[in-house]
């Protein structure tokens, strides 16, 4: 029977394509396939899953289901779902309940689908993004958590994505309402370092190029706020030829960024020069009406870091001496007045992705390999939590610091990394495990 809410069945067979594609971008799953395919350390797992519903995270059901489990799973965006990747695995017979553009109430009937369509399904993990389909199961099917202690009944361990889903996990424990052990994917270094830093490093330029065209070598670029999206960001256009300066409020960061090689200097003193301005700051109004009267001619603006109000974007709609012209699909123009010296004058900006996240809007989200190290953590903590979530309390925990060098290491052949080994001489000299951990809890990456 058919137990999916799809786009279009028939969008299988190219989904299939490029999840076969993502495949040999995606090692660290790949190698788990290897490693764990006859031993199904998932067997009687059934995974609720919560997380964009991509040809990545494709890749990601694939191996979950190659170690033992059953998942149902939905997407955590309205936006972001690939809908030939929702339709490969449809194809499969895996419950799936996602299509690009659904509304919020759409939504909200997915978080029921995946949870208690039939009752033929009940979930005993979960793996989330952001943390609705937790909320949803914790506010409204407390009963499912109640059975921890009996094997493959109720709900043993929550394994979470993001900033937002870990704040509220963190919420749920202060409050003494979290149910069962969760793992904060989030803070693996192999997670963040490449959703932040590599993954920006990759996605900033593509997506400035896929929404202008415009030739980037030469030209001054403005990076404001120099934590890992900055660093990627600033990366991306530097190796694209652009000349950048970072703008930031603290001094380590800003210090960073001269040791960097970069020109550091405020906001104020940067955006008559910048010919592209990206704001990764995580921070409001970083840029702000009155710097938009200060800008160059056809300076191209965007945010890559989290909230749609680091650009004033909100000024530029309602003010009447802004005036927009659409270009094109998240390509806007906006004739603004010079405040500048040379007064008077009007000239055009443009504003990417209406302030939103640029590299999410103008271009496809990270790379394959990029998500792979991402979903080779989640795995790891879903095997974890499934077999060994008795050794846990009904507390937030990162994933131990060897788990976290393994999906390093799962990823380096792929790349023709090799390792040196330690000599027992050296072990006792640096006072670590030929094995690893190589690094204390405290060392910061
Ligand atoms: P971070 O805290 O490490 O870095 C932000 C930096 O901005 C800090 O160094 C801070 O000092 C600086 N800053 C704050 N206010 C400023 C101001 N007014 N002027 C100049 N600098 C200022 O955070 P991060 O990990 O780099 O993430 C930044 C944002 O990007 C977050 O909101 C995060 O949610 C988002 N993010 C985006 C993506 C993406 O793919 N687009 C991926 C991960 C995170
Ligand atoms: N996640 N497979 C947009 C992505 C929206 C998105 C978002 C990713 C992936 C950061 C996850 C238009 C994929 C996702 C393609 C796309 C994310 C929000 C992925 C990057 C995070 C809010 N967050 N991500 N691929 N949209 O790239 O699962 O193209």
């Amino acid at each position: 029977m058919k137990d999916y809410i799809i786009k279009d069945i028939e969008l299988a067979s190219w989904g299939e394509k490029e999840v076969r594609l993502a495949e040999r971008e995606m090692p660290g799953l790949m190698e788990l396939r290897k490693k764990y395919g006859k031993e199904k350390p998932l067997a009687g797992a059934k995974i609720a899953g919560c997380l964009h519903m991509t040809i990545q995270t494709a890749v990601l059901i694939d191996t979950l289901i190659e170690l033992g489990a059953e998942v149902r799973w939905m997407t955590c965006n309205i936006y972001s779902t690939q809908d030939h990747a929702a339709a490969y695995i449809a194809s499969k017979d895996i419950p799936v309940f996602a299509f690009h553009g659904m509304t919020e109430e759409d939504y909200n009937s997915c978080l029921e689908f995946v949870v208690n369509k039939d009752k033929t399904f009940w979930p005993n993990m979960v793996l989330d993004d952001g943390g609705d389909l937790t909320k949803h199961l914790i506010e409204n099917y407390g009963d499912y958590f109640e059975y921890e202690n009996i094997p493959n009944i109720g709900i043993v361990g929550i394994t979470e994505e993001t900033t937002t889903g870990v704040l509220r996990l963190k919420e749920y424990e202060a409050a003494g309402k979290l149910p069962v052990p969760a793992i904060n994917v989030n803070d693996s270094v192999t997670k963040s370092k490449f959703d932040n830093k590599y993954g920006c490093k990759e996605s900033c330029v593509d997506a400035i190029r896929r929404a202008t065209d415009i030739m980037m070598a030469g030209k001054v670029a403005l990076v404001v706020g120099y934590g890992d999206v900055g660093k990627g960001s600033a990366a991306s256009l530097a190796s694209a030829g652009c000349r950048v300066i970072v703008s930031e409020i603290d001094p380590i960061c800003a210090l960073q960024a001269a040791m960097d090689g970069f020109e550091v200097c405020e906001t104020n003193d940067a955006v008559d020069r910048a010919d592209i301005i990206v704001t990764a700051t995580g921070n409001f109004n970083v840029i702000n009406s009155k710097h938009f009267g200060w800008m160059k001619p056809n300076a191209i603006i965007c945010n890559i870091g989290h909230f749609d109000n680091e650009i004033d974007v909100a000024w530029l709609n309602n003010e009447e001496n802004a005036v927009r012209t659409n270009i094109k699909p998240l390509v806007d123009l906006y004739t603004v007045k010079d405040t500048t010296c040379f007064g008077n004058r009007k000239k055009d900006i443009i504003l990417l992705a209406q302030g939103r996240l640029v590299n999410l809007g103008c271009a496809t989200g990270h790379p394959s390999f990029v998500m792979s190290c991402s979903f080779t953590n989640q795995v790891l903590a879903q095997i974890e939590l499934c077999n060994n979530a008795e050794k846990y309390e009904d507390k937030v925990y990162v994933l131990p610091k060897e788990l976290d060098e393994e999906v390093a290491r799962l990823h380096l052949p792929h790349l023709g990394a090799t390792l040196n080994t330690l000599t027992e001489e050296q072990c006792k000299y640096i006072g670590v495990k030929k094995e690893g951990p190589y690094k204390s809890d405290s060392y910061h990456y």
